[in-house]
């Protein structure tokens, strides 16, 4: 696969492809980031960030993992102590879960955002932004239901901390693009540099096939779970055998969370996918991409319990390493 096609698979958006291109022609030395605000367990929306990262690293970029203490206390998550503390079992899940040590820097968002220069440009993007504008690129991140002046202050630190963390590339999943098309607006009216960004799809909820699986609503799968609670999990997933005849509005007729986990999730991890089956029933299939998967399911060539059982334990093969780090350290 070359450069760019590695770095943008499976990419819900790219802003933009010509300046993603120009990393792709020279990506040593890069450096790409995601900020995750901390939180005790990593779920599968952190793990869909973290196979990006993991293709980044794959094409010579450094990666930054902010750990984003500040932003969580602005977005209400607890005292600044608890958050702290979950923070540093979130970097022993991403590195259990694959990153490559070698190549990625753990940064508290504290070390750097309480300096004088830091919230200096805090005010001055203050001045510069419209409150709407502010509140508008948090309506998908802001937890509570009562927009706090913290919240409004929160996109504005986002913004600046793509300058101060020096990075080349912004990731996050498609509900950070306010955010970032913000910065992209309004850092060069502090003399700071425009930088592209990627987003990630939102996996729909495992049930019901809509909506975002989040740890606040719906069923996700988290690194906590153990193989039989994958297995129930997955075995009570929306999992239509044929594609959905009435397209989203984003022309997406195949809103199969079982399909989803296998394209995001398993595919990018594995080079083979094997489903394992009886003689009686047609015996193993060996997949080498997503594509021949879906396609099998679809003209019921495949059944969904074996994709499901198949799914369940490739996801525990995945979330396993980081398990057992969080039991170490519980321990
Ligand atoms: N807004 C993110 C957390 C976050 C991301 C980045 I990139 C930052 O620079 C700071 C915070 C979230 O919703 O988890």
């Amino acid at each position: 696969m070359d450069t760019y096609d590695l770095i943008t698979r499976n990419a819900e958006e790219v802003v933009t492809e010509e300046e993603l291109e120009a990393l792709a022609d020279d990506p040593e030395g890069k450096r790409a980031y995601v900020g995750y605000e901390p939180s005790g367990v990593l779920h599968l929306g952190h793990l869909l960030t973290a196979n990006k990262l993991i293709d980044l690293q794959e094409a010579g970029f450094e990666i930054v993992v902010l750990l984003a203490d500040v932003h969580a206390y602005l977005n209400g998550k607890g005292t600044f102590e608890e958050i702290r503390e979950t923070a540093e079992q979130m970097r022993e899940q991403f590195l259990a879960y694959g990153l490559d040590e070698s190549q990625t820097e753990f940064v508290y968002g504290s070390s750097y955002q309480m300096d004088e220069e830091y919230v200096l440009d805090v005010h001055q993007i203050e001045l510069e932004t419209s409150l709407n504008r502010a509140q508008r690129a948090m309506a998908e991140i802001q937890s509570g239901e009562t927009a706090k002046v913290s919240h409004v202050v929160y996109p504005l630190m986002q913004a600046l901390d793509i300058e101060y963390l020096d990075v080349d590339l912004a990731v996050g999943g498609l509900d950070q693009r306010k955010v970032h098309m913000l910065a992209r607006e309004e850092l060069p009216s502090l003399d700071y540099d425009v930088r592209p960004a990627l987003h990630t799809p939102i996996i729909a909820d495992l049930i019901s096939g809509e909506g975002k699986m989040s740890s606040s609503e719906g069923v996700t799968i988290s690194m906590e779970d153990t193989a039989e609670d994958l297995e129930e999990k997955v075995n009570s997933a929306y999992c239509p055998p044929t594609r959905d005849p009435e397209p989203d509005e984003d022309g997406n007729d195949r809103e199969n969370p079982v399909l989803e986990l296998f394209q995001y999730h398993v595919f990018p991890r594995f080079e083979t996918v094997v489903v394992e089956r009886p003689d009686q029933y047609g015996g193993d299939i060996t997949y080498e991409d997503y594509e021949d998967l879906a396609e099998d399911l679809e003209s019921g060539e495949l059944h969904p319990a074996d994709a499901k059982g198949t799914l369940a334990s490739y996801l525990d093969e995945l979330i396993a390493p980081g398990r057992e780090r969080l039991e170490e350290l519980r321990s």
